[in-house]
């Protein structure tokens, strides 16, 4: 009995697999958002409740998109155990516990927008449902002749008798079900390279900055160990969007439409814009969900086409008040006109540190507005510029419960020593990072053991749209001691130490970390 359950479980996973494999090659064919796994788990992120998907961000960190898929295939295996068992009792079970299955890829890949999405799901499960039966057929046959019941007996035991043969054949049928689902799978999952942008972003060339930005002064960087540096790299900037499937954008079809409350609509492709005089600055960009403390900020050296003078070129209606951008992985973001239009360096990027902006971070174009977090600015993979009202229009987050507009909260954060850290007892160097994009930082100040606020010395300015490094020298005694570290911006605003978490507007708090001094 126990074998007969451990071979309709295997049956049953092998039936997961043969579907999961099709539908992957499947997807190859009708597009990277079809293939079920990812429609489910696209569709888990569209539907999360915003504390959950605080949580995720919390403690999964990057890795929340990889502990997504981890949980789909946990539940998916659980599942397919489950029909190989039913089937083996009675296929039609099964065979329903399998449409099941099939209902919730076709759901999610429906709430993915249908269409094509669909097809994957449809084949995998058709394919699927024809291997279960041949599984199952092996089994039974397997299992029949010394018992009343299909499912008792001995199953696969290799007693002497006809019953090796059959042991053999359900060996043959699962094994050519487990071929199917790893090679379609692999074959499906190299022919998804298909729709990659890599080559396409490789031939970019940027060309110069009209508008240069200013030199990185000597002293902006204070070098030290463990300090975060000024200017982040590509590779470890941090990223935070709602995709599991990197968008594929081409530079050669995107186009850039500004429309809504404009006197004139606008189209743009790639190679207009790359025309247009280029501005580059040093900017700061901050995640709402980024924690006291917390790494979900980056300061880039970014290249674009001022969002100012595309919508001056459109003509930007009286009464329009908000920028409703839309990006293809169907993201939206409301961001204020007054905003775009007040001089700061609001861009339309097309470069990231030197280079084209990486997939990841929006390629072939980006939204970035200094002193606005990213939810409210930053649009990754924009192809739409809406003029319209905030009463009028509500962008994803803000349906979400996050505040239709956010600029980013002054903060610092404390780098070295790193919390719970043990350091020697003497001269200490603590230092960190403060930020008040599109205000600039004025001053740091640093608390041992909530003492008196001590001046920190700062790094030479970068400018005021990016964060600024500090650092203080810290006579250590021995012992478990804390610090704390507050910020005041150019506007004459002290860092509040008042708590906030991340919803529905950005955190705020003083960061401290606690160490023991030997
Ligand atoms: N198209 C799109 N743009 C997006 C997002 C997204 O999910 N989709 N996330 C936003 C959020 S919440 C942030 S914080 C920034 C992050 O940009 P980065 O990944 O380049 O760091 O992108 C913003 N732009
Ligand atoms: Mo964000």
């Amino acid at each position: 009995m126990a074998a007969v359950m451990k071979t309709s479980g295997l049956a049953g996973l092998l039936t997961g697999a043969v579907a999961l494999g099709i539908a992957e090659l499947t997807a190859a064919v009708t597009g990277p958002n079809g293939a079920p796994v990812t429609a489910v788990g696209e569709t888990a992120i569209n539907l999360t409740p915003v504390p959950v998907k605080e949580f995720a961000i919390a403690h999964f960190g990057t890795h929340d998109k990889t502990a997504l898929i981890t949980g789909i295939v946990v539940m998916l295996a659980a599942f397919a155990v489950l029909i190989g068992v039913l089937a083996v009792r009675r296929l039609a079970y099964g065979l329903a516990a399998l449409a099941v299955f099939a209902a919730v890829g076709i759901a999610a890949a429906v709430s993915q927008g249908g269409g094509l999405n669909v097809v994957p799901t449809l084949a995998g499960s058709a394919v699927a449902a024809v291997a279960l039966v041949l599984m199952v057929r092996a089994i039974r046959g397997t299992a029949r002749p010394e018992t009343a019941g299909p499912v008792e007996g001995t199953a696969l035991a290799t007693g002497p008798g006809g019953k090796g043969l059959e042991r053999r054949r359900f060996l043959i049928v699962g094994a050519g079900a487990a071929a199917l689902g790893v090679a379609a799978g692999g074959l499906g999952n190299a022919l998804l390279g298909r729709f990659s942008v890599a080559s396409s972003r490789a031939a970019v060339r940027l060309p110069g900055p009209a508008v240069p930005a200013p030199a990185v002064a000597a002293g902006t960087d204070l070098r030290i160990p463990g300090l975060t540096p000024f200017l982040t790299s590509n590779a470890s900037f941090y990223r935070v969007d709602t995709d599991l499937v990197l968008p594929q954008v081409s530079p050669e079809t995107w186009t850039l439409t500004i429309d809504g409350m404009v006197d004139r609509p606008v189209e743009l492709t790639f190679a207009e814009l790359l025309k247009m005089p280029l501005t580059e600055a040093d900017i700061t960009l901050v995640c709402v969900s980024n924690q006291v403390g917390g790494t979900y900020n980056g300061n880039a050296t970014w290249l674009g086409v001022p969002l100012a003078g595309l919508l001056r070129r459109a003509g930007v209606r009286a009464g329009a008040d908000q920028v409703l951008s839309a990006a293809t992985d169907g993201m939206t973001i409301s961001t204020p006109v007054a905003a775009i239009i007040d001089g700061r360096n609001a861009l339309l990027a097309v470069g990231m540190n030197g280079q084209p902006l990486p997939v990841a971070h929006g390629f072939p174009a980006r939204m970035i507005v200094p002193g606005l977090y990213g939810y409210v600015s930053a649009t990754k993979w924009v192809t739409k510029l809406t003029l319209t009202t905030f009463a009028r229009k509500k962008a994803y987050w803000t349906q979400r419960g996050y505040s239709a507009q956010a600029p980013i909260k002054t903060e610092s954060r404390i780098d070295v020593p790193k919390p719970l850290s043990q350091v020697k007892a003497g001269r200490i160097t603590v230092a960190g990072v403060a930020w008040a994009p599109a205000k600039g930082i004025a001053k740091v100040e640093v608390s041992a053991d909530n003492g008196p606020w001590q001046k920190a010395t700062l790094a030479a300015s970068g400018g005021i749209d990016t964060w600024r490094q500090w650092m203080w020298g810290w006579d250590a005694r021995p012992g478990l001691h804390n610090l704390r570290v507050r910020a005041t911006d150019n506007s004459g605003a002290t860092q509040t130490p008042q708590r906030a978490y991340p919803v529905p507007n950005g955190a705020s708090g003083w960061d401290s970390v606690v160490v023991t001094v030997m």
